[in-house]
């Protein structure tokens, strides 16, 4: 196998910040001589940690890091799994959203944890706009209204609306100026490395499975949000200017509950209606 070191070097150069940085902190293990020594060596010639550790492995001349993290005991791991469905159980779509604002900083951390989802290639193939700005939501939100207009009172089937009068929707969209933050979520259908267009894969799949991420760090954050699909909804591409190769994927609205806040009934379905094992 043939490796190009030089550009491993390089890439990994950046690495080397954190001896800088353990020599900037108050940490007096630094003052240590031998330790001295070496981080001037290794400052010197820009030897990437990893290397020096000699822990990465090349598969294909790319770096791979090992994995490891704590394993459970079979008992944990049931509690685990136990705790988690009950909490993730308790999650419910939300349309009674207050106007309590929600910092910034939050949203950052919700969408960098719908960032960590697994895409396709890892393209991750996916725009959040998040929307605070009072005009942007009025905009979208008539916008969005127009259109579910028109979907409430003749696009959609008369089984679909029935389907949906026990969840009480309609056309009516006011958590779209009421959330503090609207996350509209774009796919990315392909992109650009300089001029040329580069391919993106499993889009669908990957957004998806990002959006699922953000609803779960939503519900980690105590917030609520829904999953708002106005149809048809390239207005979000006019109104939020986003380039040709974005496509709206979905909407997601974003805050605390009103105080008086109300869910419908839903009742989940059992295992085996969801499940088929193969032992
Ligand atoms: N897109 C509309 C209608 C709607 C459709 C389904 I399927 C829902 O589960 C809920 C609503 C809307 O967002 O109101």
């Amino acid at each position: 196998m043939s490796v190009n070191y030089w550009l491993l070097i390089q890439r990994f150069k950046f690495l080397t910040i954190f001896v800088h940085l353990a020599d900037k902190s108050q940490n007096p293990r630094t003052d240590f001589a031998p330790w001295k020594k070496w981080q001037t060596f290794i400052l010197k010639y820009k030897i990437p940690i990893f290397l020096i550790m000699g822990t990465i492995k090349l598969i294909n001349g790319f770096p791979h890091l090992p994995y490891s993290r704590i394993s459970y005991t079979q008992k944990e791991m049931l509690k685990k799994s136990s705790d988690y469905l009950n909490w993730m159980d308790q999650r419910r779509t939300v349309r009674d959203i207050s106007n309590r604002p929600v910092a910034k900083a939050v949203i950052d951390h919700l969408l960098l944890t719908a960032s960590t989802a697994p895409s396709g290639a890892h393209k991750q193939p996916w725009t959040f706009c998040a929307v605070s700005n009072p005009e942007l939501k009025s905009r979208i939100r008539q916008a969005a209204e127009e259109e579910e207009y028109k979907s409430y009172h003749g696009r959609m089937s008369k089984e679909w609306l029935n389907d949906l009068k026990s969840i009480g929707t309609d056309w009516h969209k006011p958590f779209l100026e009421q959330a503090p933050w609207i996350i509209v979520v774009f796919k990315k259908v392909y992109d650009f490395t300089g001029d040329k267009k580069s391919n993106h894969y499993y889009v669908n799949e990957s957004v998806g499975i990002a959006c699922g991420f953000l609803l779960t760090a939503i519900h980690q954050a105590g917030l609520v949000a829904l999953t708002h699909t106005p149809s048809p909804m390239n207005f979000l591409s006019q109104v939020l200017d986003r380039p040709e190769n974005e496509r709206p994927f979905l909407v997601i609205p974003v805050g605390y509950p009103e105080a008086a806040a109300y869910v419908p009934d839903l009742k989940r379905k059992p295992l085996e209606e969801v499940a088929v094992y193969y032992e």
